[in-house]
């Protein structure tokens, strides 16, 4: 069970962030109405939040999770591969001190996005991405082997022989989704990696992969709205879901799992 987050609002200079999708500059007004929306999703679920200043110097720092990785035993700041993003650490090293007694920092030469990281129980994938290095990997996975969590690397960069290309994705977890039970989220491109042979797979429609970035959070699933195919998948499989409209961070390259930091 989660029972709190860290969440920061976006700044104004938002649509100043960086942006691969194509979609047109996000409306300021909008993103701060869907975050609110997103917060109360999260309270709804049971956690107490941790708001963040906006910070008008990053314009990516509404995506918390990129710059930490929360587990129960122990928090890790990560060294974010884009380097307009370097300097959200900072604040956010404050804030995890309130909460972690153990704060360890991906050093460099290594990388390393929260976007890329699933934890799957005790079970860790970490995404080798534009944004994650081997470096930053592999520091990440001696901290956490220390507190005795396995972690396998998957390579994002590369197609995998017989899938679609994965290039498009940006981080792993715009790919994959861990609801618990043993049960994974995973998009078509993803689905022939041996390494999430293990898991049922909810496959999500090729149509709908923006979907994937979806959330558990106790007793709900927290999903992007839009996309009837995945809602119909997950509702037929039992769980309550709460769909948000997305538009504005997606504009932004941004999903759900991306806003806040929950432990
Ligand atoms: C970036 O490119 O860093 C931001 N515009 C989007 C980050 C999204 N974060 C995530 O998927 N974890």
């Amino acid at each position: 069970m989660f029972t709190r987050a860290i969440v920061r609002p976006p700044a104004p200079s938002f649509a100043e962030g960086l942006t691969t999708a194509g979609l047109g500059a996000p409306d300021y007004e909008l993103a701060i109405k869907q975050h609110e929306a997103y917060c109360a999703a999260l309270e709804r679920c049971g956690l107490a939040l941790t708001r963040l200043e906006p910070d008008q110097d990053y314009p990516d720092s509404t995506f918390v999770e990129d710059v930490a990785i929360v587990t129960d035993a122990f928090a890790i700041l990560t060294r974010p591969g884009a380097p307009s993003r370097a300097g959200e650490v900072e604040s956010m090293q404050e804030t995890l001190a309130n909460f972690f007694e153990k704060v360890f920092e991906i050093e460099a030469p290594g990388t390393l996005d929260g976007g890329d990281i699933c934890q799957a129980g005790d079970h860790f994938f970490i995404g080798i991405s534009k944004r994650t290095n081997e470096a930053g990997a592999s520091q990440l996975g001696e901290f956490l082997k220390q507190s005795g969590y396995a972690s396998t690397l998957i390579d994002i960069r590369k197609s995998v022989p017989g899938a679609r290309a994965t290039g498009s994705l940006l981080h792993l977890k715009s790919g994959i989704a861990y609801l618990g039970d043993n049960r994974l989220v995973i998009v078509e491109s993803l689905t022939s990696q041996k390494d999430f042979a293990g898991y049922n797979l909810v496959r999500v429609d090729q149509a709908e992969s923006y979907a994937a970035n979806c959330i558990r959070v106790n007793n709900h699933v927290i999903i992007a709205s839009g996309y009837p195919k995945f809602a119909a998948q997950l509702q037929e499989l039992g769980y309550q879901t709460i769909a948000l409209d997305m538009s504005e961070f997606r504009k932004m390259d941004g999903g759900l799992s991306c806003l806040s930091l929950r432990f």
